[in-house]
């Protein structure tokens, strides 16, 4: 007779190393949990609906962008960080991952500050939702999505807390013109901007360690 716990654990083992966490800003639900009816699979944000004033939860985050951690489970896939403005966001119409989208290798931690695309300017109480999007070699996607109140006061996490794992890493992935300058500029921080702005005329294929740019590079 085979135990219940190994059964238990052949059963949740799948699911437990599959799929990945929105650590910050604070998902809208436990997708990974089971008994519910939520799934990575579901475009836009797994099924879970949208913060409201009387449920869910909302983070304040930084008027000109911030931190978004993720705990990532697979070999490595590409990665996509959307934004969305208002309270109940259908169109996440933004990037954060701009010109195009990261291919990120290792499991483990990630966590980035990620400026605004430039010339989107918030101000304090406005509401948005961001919407973590990992896509395979397949093409299959998994969505997550986190509410958020812009706010004047609100910081970015600091180093203790957004720390990547040492075995994680990103690129991003050129885009089909093999040119970034259109959209090219999300990365607008005062003082990367001309590194990026250099690096995106040269090639945008290996943008390795573009992290440290945006953490030395944010101005908040
Ligand atoms: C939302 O916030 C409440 C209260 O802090 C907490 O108990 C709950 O776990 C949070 N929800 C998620 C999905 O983290
Ligand atoms: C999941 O969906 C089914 C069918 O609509 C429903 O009966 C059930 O209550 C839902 N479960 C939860 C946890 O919402
Ligand atoms: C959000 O908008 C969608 C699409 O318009 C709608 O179906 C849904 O009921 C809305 N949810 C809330 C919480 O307002
Ligand atoms: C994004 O979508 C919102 C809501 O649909 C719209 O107001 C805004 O103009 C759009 N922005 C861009 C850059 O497409
Ligand atoms: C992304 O990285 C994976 C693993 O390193 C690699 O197999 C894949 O070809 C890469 N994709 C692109 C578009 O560079
Ligand atoms: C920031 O401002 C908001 C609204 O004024 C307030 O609710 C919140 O507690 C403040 N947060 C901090 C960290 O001061
Ligand atoms: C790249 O962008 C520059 C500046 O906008 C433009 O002059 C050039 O034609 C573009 N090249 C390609 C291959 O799209
Ligand atoms: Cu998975």
């Amino acid at each position: 007779m085979v135990s219940a716990t190994l059964l238990l654990t052949a059963a949740i083992a799948p699911l437990a190393s599959a799929h990945f966490n929105l650590e910050y800003p604070v998902w809208r639900a436990n997708t990974l949990e089971s008994g519910t009816n939520y799934s990575q699979w579901n475009y836009p944000c797994a099924g879970v609906p949208p913060a409201t004033s009387t449920s869910g939860n909302r983070t304040d985050w930084p008027l000109k962008g911030g931190s978004v951690k993720l705990d990532l489970h697979h070999p490595w896939e590409y990665l996509f960080i959307n934004l969305g403005l208002g309270v109940n966001v259908t169109n996440f119409n933004y990037t954060l991952t701009g010109p195009t989208f990261w291919n990120v290798s290792g499991a483990g931690t990630l966590c980035v500050d990620l400026p605004l695309p430039k010339g989107l300017t918030m101000s304090d109480g406005q509401e948005g939702s961001i919407q973590v999007v990992t896509v395979g070699a397949s093409g299959s996607a998994l969505y997550n999505c986190a509410d958020i109140t812009f706010r004047a006061n609100a910081t970015t996490l600091s180093k203790d807390e957004c720390k990547t794992d040492d075995k994680v890493s990103f690129v991003q992935v050129k885009g089909p013109s093999g040119n970034s300058t259109e959209g090219g500029e999300s990365a607008d921080g005062k003082k990367s901007g001309a590194s990026l702005a250099g690096l995106n005329k040269v090639a945008l294929t290996a943008v390795v360690g573009m992290t440290l740019s945006f953490v030395t590079g944010m101005v908040l």
